[in-house]
């Protein structure tokens, strides 16, 4: 599993006056922890309330280059804020997200391939967010016949069907599982897969035990990379043993030690 983790978001008010002050400390302590935690990747996003976006992401995107040479997941729905951020990596990057429009991939799969950057592809488009299987699968294909067509490495696509908090949305969470298992079948070569986790705990009070659940049938269903809080001890210990039991590491009594010696 590539692990991208999730706690650099401006969503969260202690990352957002970070952002604001220019506090190098707070965000370097942030990324070195997740990483150490078991991130593979960081996941940057200057946040909804950010007055200059551009300037913060380049910013973001500096100071924790300074600490760690992880791949950095440039997380905004604005285009332009997303190339700031590419102009200032010098670690791979991974462009979150394009959706399934046409100028959304027209501008995104272009930069994706000038910056030689992975990309992932939010089953979404204008109209909304899909309320079912076949119209999630349908926006996944959308974006996997772009990236064909305009000789983007299918491999280096993640797909993400969107997930939803089931406080609102329980009834969908059953196709969210399912489309992670039929994305993999567009095409061959599969493209890879990918979810927010947290999305599905919000607004709920047990969140560590919904997400780990969660990610372990995700798992299940062939899931290949998430965004996730590495920090939460639980979740990666669930995680490790869940591929675990599906033969993606070698079994001994010590797992969970051995794993993390790795
Ligand atoms: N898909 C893609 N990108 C995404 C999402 C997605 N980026 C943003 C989001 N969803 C994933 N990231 C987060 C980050 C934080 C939280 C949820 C999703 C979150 N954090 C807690 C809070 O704000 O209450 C705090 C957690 C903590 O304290 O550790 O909920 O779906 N492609």
């Amino acid at each position: 599993m590539f692990i991208i983790g999730e706690c650099i978001n401006g969503m969260s008010l202690k990352i957002a006056s970070a952002i604001s002050q220019r506090d190098k400390k707070i965000i370097q302590k942030y990324a070195l922890d997740q990483v150490s935690c078991g991130a593979d990747a960081l996941d940057l996003n200057c946040g909804p309330a950010s007055p200059k976006p551009l300037v913060d992401m380049a910013w973001l995107v500096e100071t924790v280059q300074e600490v760690t040479e992880k791949p950095l997941c440039l997380d905004s729905s604005n285009p332009k804020v997303i190339e700031e951020g590419l102009k200032a990596s010098q670690n791979k990057t991974i462009i979150n997200s394009t959706t399934a429009d046409p100028e959304k991939l027209d501008i995104l799969v272009a930069l994706a391939k000038q910056y030689k950057s992975k990309l992932i592809g939010i089953a979404i488009n204008a109209k909304g967010i899909p309320q079912n299987i076949d119209q999630r699968v349908e926006l996944a294909a959308t974006i996997v016949a772009y990236c064909q067509q305009n000789k983007f490495p299918v491999e280096d696509l993640y797909l993400d069907p969107i997930v939803l908090p089931i406080n609102v949305a329980q009834a969908q969470m059953k196709d969210i599982l399912s489309a992670i298992f039929e994305f993999k079948s567009i095409s061959q070569p599969s493209p890879k897969t990918i979810i927010g986790l947290s999305n599905i705990s919000q607004g709920s009070s047990v969140r560590s035990l919904i997400n780990r659940t969660f990610l372990t049938m995700a798992v299940a269903n062939g899931l290949d990379s998430a965004i996730l809080n590495s920090k939460d001890k639980a979740l990666m210990d669930t995680l490790i043993t869940a591929e675990l039991i599906l033969n993606k590491n070698i079994f001994c009594d010590s797992y969970l030690e051995a794993y993390r010696k790795k």
